[in-house]
């Protein structure tokens, strides 16, 4: 993959036809490995012109989460992302994510799949997964931290997606305790932890994200259509789904340097300002019990802190509603 990388760099470069004696000579590659390079990339969807004479110019590129696209734009990040495994179809980024971890892949490496016929919300629940219009991506981490430490990890996620939909739509995002990031009240993402332990050290968690860019309300689950949206739903224009992760690897990495750096606290304490949720008055429903109460923030350990009849409670796990 590194050759198409190359080819695909000297045709960019140029913008306009490259002879394959110029790129066989840059790379260090013959002209007919120049041309089963260009021939690779047609299979994976480039549009590629040719002109006798002239050589090469790249006229079209898919729209694939192609690892090398992505890392055009993730320009900071240096751990994560820095291997991404593409599939075009798997049942879960997670379950796939979670095997290789099993097996010692190390930190920082992302699992990326065009669609997913299995996508896993929390508590078995699904995640509508349709193809080529996302993102579904599962990032592997290898914290040196006690289990009780690891929910503030899904407040990391979440703020890294609010950064990126901030930089890109001009609709503010807001947080919903505890996974969620919505847009005017409606779903565009959710971070689903899974976490491999020892009693009291974590080997590793699995940050997988859903995050809707150019899926439309037609394209929608009818389960769904009412309390999802998308990007492109917001914005009415579809983004460059490559140029989204880049943004967001690179907002995750700075968001798991502090994790790493000020621990778990500072991470609470970012996403309770940023979800301006204490004093809010909240229903939260559990395992078919509900809670209501004023939140008094978030505690340490990610737990929601609900104060009702002069007792406050802590609720470990739910949904919330308003
Ligand atoms: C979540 O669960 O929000 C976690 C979603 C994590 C999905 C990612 S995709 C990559 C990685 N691999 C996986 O298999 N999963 C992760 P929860 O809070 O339980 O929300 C699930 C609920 O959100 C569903 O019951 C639906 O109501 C709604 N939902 C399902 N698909 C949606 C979508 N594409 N957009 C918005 N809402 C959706």
């Amino acid at each position: 993959m590194d050759r198409i990388r190359d080819v695909l760099l000297y045709l960019r470069d140029k913008n306009d036809y490259v002879s394959g004696d110029y790129m066989s000579g840059a790379i260090g590659i013959s002209r007919t490995a120049v041309w089963k390079y260009i021939k690779h990339l047609e299979r994976l969807g480039y549009r590629i012109d040719k002109l006798k004479g002239k050589g090469y110019r790249l006229a079209e590129a898919p729209d694939r989460l192609y690892p090398w696209e992505i890392e055009r734009y993730s320009t900071t990040a240096k751990v994560l992302g820095k291997k991404i495994i593409y599939k075009d179809s798997l049942d879960s980024t997670n379950a796939f994510a979670f095997k290789l971890a099993l097996s010692g892949e190390p930190e920082g490496t992302c699992i990326i799949a065009e669609t997913q016929k299995s996508g896993k919300g929390r508590l078995g629940r699904k995640w509508f997964s349709p193809a080529g219009r996302n993102l579904y991506m599962s990032v592997l981490l290898r914290p040196h931290i006690p289990p009780s430490a690891v929910y503030p990890i899904t407040f990391l996620s979440s703020l890294a997606v609010y950064d990126t939909v901030n930089a890109l739509v001009h609709v503010e995002p807001t947080l919903k305790w505890p996974n969620d990031v919505l847009i005017a009240g409606k779903k565009v993402s959710g971070t689903l932890l899974e976490l491999s332990t020892e009693v009291d050290m974590v080997r590793f968690v699995i940050v997988g994200i859903g995050l809707n860019i150019n899926m439309k309300e037609d394209e929608t689950d009818e389960e769904i259509r009412q309390k999802a949206t998308s990007l492109l739903m917001e914005a009415r224009k579809s983004f460059e789904r490559t140029a989204v992760c880049g943004i967001l690897l690179d907002n995750l990495e700075r968001y798991y340097r502090i994790f790493r750096e000020k621990g778990p606290d500072e991470i609470c304490s970012i996403w309770e300002d940023r979800a301006n949720i204490k004093g809010k008055y909240l229903e939260i429903t559990q395992m078919g019990e509900s809670y209501r109460g004023i939140s008094e923030g978030i505690d340490r350990d990610g737990a929601m802190l609900l104060a009702a009849d002069g007792t406050v409670q802590k609720i470990i796990a739910g949904d919330v509603s308003f």
